[in-house]
């Protein structure tokens, strides 16, 4: 790992904060833990569900997967639901949030045929949970989409609009007595741009430039229509909220002296929170000036007609605007810009040369995803970023998490854990960043999309040579028990990593 001037900075106020040493939750923070459907149900072909968009690039693509393994099985927690109620009653939270499988529910995409298989499953998992008091966070979409739509284009397709929102309509109708709290769309970032702007995710169609932006103009309609449904016709009788998760990888500047480098590291940040945050969170509505300007450019300069971002239109812009209750924020790591141009990596055209800046991940401590860096202070600079850029919104930390390759006693995670939620407890008291709530990714190691099951970033660690997916509690489950039953941050000095022996200074 390279110990950048970046990280040093970092460390310094890293223990800067640990010195201000808020320890205390506010009251009524609530916390929670995270899973999607995908990545752990299994049972990929049974009971009438459909194939969707994982089954078909895992099973026509296994190279794609670092591990060559899939989402067949993954923790079977289709068949072991009580297995997983009990780690999220052992971990004490106070709510779950997990997904739902599209083509478990209705196998054709389309609400003409619902299988009840998938009804029963839900409802068995959401009655457990009232049991044991956990409250369910639902996300409608966490990227298994049906194959039958994908076929007809994806999220490339405008037609989703209406697909998304008959899905939303069944679900709310059929679970919405039970559900108080709904997610739209897992991390819009990575549908569009990993999925249609490259082969990071399935379905890997790698329309760089042009997919992406096909999708973002489909998803963000899709998800407020979703919402205005929700907002007018289920929330006066089933009285919910309903949000969106937007992920950041955040970017600083290399040298926080260098005033070019400052600016572009706000031109990333627009290209890539601002994409789907600004259109839903600011008060002009819309994609981000910075964005809809570069892309203008470039595109004139491959000799195009049209940009190949299209503006919304005023209907679009005002029907978009304002349809999230709380800001979901999934947040992981923070990345460094180090220069003007074209990245090195960027292909042409893409969203990345659309940004026009060099990007590196030579930043913060190491885990077991190489694009995981270790840097808590950028959490606190995201966060403070999006109080003064959206207007100061109710936020859910809707993801945050960290992986190894699956220890038992896994301090890293604790260290992790620990640290992110101390730059939490600073923004919250010294910023007045409205943070309401924590959720940890994830409840127990999962398929982790092209990783496979090479990184791991559960609280319960899961054996994948056993056909019965045997889950063994890690040391953070321990960590995260005491952390919710006390509402304050552990004494971190009992979790520490014994085999670190170098004093600290700090
Ligand atoms: C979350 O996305 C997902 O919501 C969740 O399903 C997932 O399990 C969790 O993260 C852990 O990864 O540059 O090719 O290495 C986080 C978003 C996904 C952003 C991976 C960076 C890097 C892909 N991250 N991505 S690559």
């Amino acid at each position: 790992m390279a110990v950048t001037t970046w990280s040093i900075i970092g460390l310094l106020a890293l223990c800067h904060s640990s010195i201000a040493g808020y320890t205390k939750f506010p009251p009524g923070f609530t916390f929670g833990v995270a899973t999607a459907s995908h990545q752990i149900e299994g049972a990929w072909n049974v009971s009438g569900k459909s194939e969707n968009v994982w089954d078909r690039l895992t099973h026509t693509r296994p190279e794609l997967i670092a591990d060559g393994t899939n989402g067949d099985i993954a923790c079977d927690s289709y068949h072991r639901l009580h297995e997983d109620v009990e780690e999220l009653v052992a971990l004490g939270v106070h709510f779950y949030r997990f997904s739902l499988s599209w083509s478990r529910i209705l196998p054709t995409g389309r609400i003409d045929y619902v299988n009840p298989d998938g009804i029963r499953y839900y409802n068995e998992l959401l009655d457990l949970l009232a049991e044991n008091n956990i409250e369910p966070l639902v996300t409608l979409f966490h990227w298994d989409l049906p194959q039958s739509l994908q076929d007809l284009g994806g999220w490339a397709n405008p037609k989703m609009i209406d697909y998304f929102y008959d899905y939303s309509d069944f679900c709310f109708k059929e679970f919405g007595g039970k559900i108080k709290s709904w997610i739209t769309f897992n991390e819009p970032y990575e549908i569009c741009e990993d999925a249609y702007g490259d082969e990071k995710k399935a379905p890997a169609i790698d329309s760089h430039g042009v997919g992406n932006y096909l999708c973002s103009d489909t998803l963000l309609k899709a998800h407020a229509e979703s919402y205005h449904l929700y907002n007018e016709t289920y929330r006066p009788v089933q009285n919910g909220r309903i949000f969106i998760s937007i992920n950041s990888i955040w970017y600083e500047p290399s040298d926080p002296e260098n005033s070019e480098l400052v600016a572009l590291a706000e031109v990333a940040n627009q290209f890539k929170f601002g994409w789907f945050a600004h259109p839903i969170f600011t008060v002009e509505g819309g994609y981000p000036k910075v964005m809809v300007e570069n892309i203008a450019r470039q595109s004139e300069a491959e000799g195009l007609r049209k940009p190949r971002l299209e503006q919304f239109d005023a209907y679009w812009i005002q029907r978009i605007k304002g349809t999230s209750d709380f800001l979901g924020i999934n947040h992981y790591t923070t990345h460094l810009i180090t220069g003007a141009g074209v990245d090195p990596i960027a292909k042409s055209p893409s969203w990345l040369k659309d940004i026009g800046a060099v990007t590196t991940m030579e930043v913060g401590g190491d885990s077991a995803s190489e694009w995981l860096r270790v840097v808590p202070t950028g959490f606190a600079n995201l966060l403070r970023w999006c109080k003064i850029s959206y207007n100061d919104p109710p936020i859910y930390i809707t993801e945050n998490g960290f992986s190894d390759r699956g220890d038992l006693e896994d301090y890293g995670r604790i260290k992790y854990f620990n640290d992110y939620l101390s730059e939490i407890l600073n923004v919250i008291n010294d910023d007045k960043v409205n943070v309401l709530g924590y959720t940890a990714w994830t409840l127990m190691d999962n398929f982790e999309w092209r990783a496979g099951f090479s990184e791991r970033f559960g609280f319960y660690y899961v054996n994948i040579t056993d056909p019965a997916r045997p889950r063994t509690p890690k040391l953070s489950v321990q960590y995260y028990r005491e952390l919710i039953d006390n509402h304050e941050l552990p004494h971190f000095d009992r979790y520490k990593d014994p085999s670190v022996r170098t004093a600290r200074r700090c």
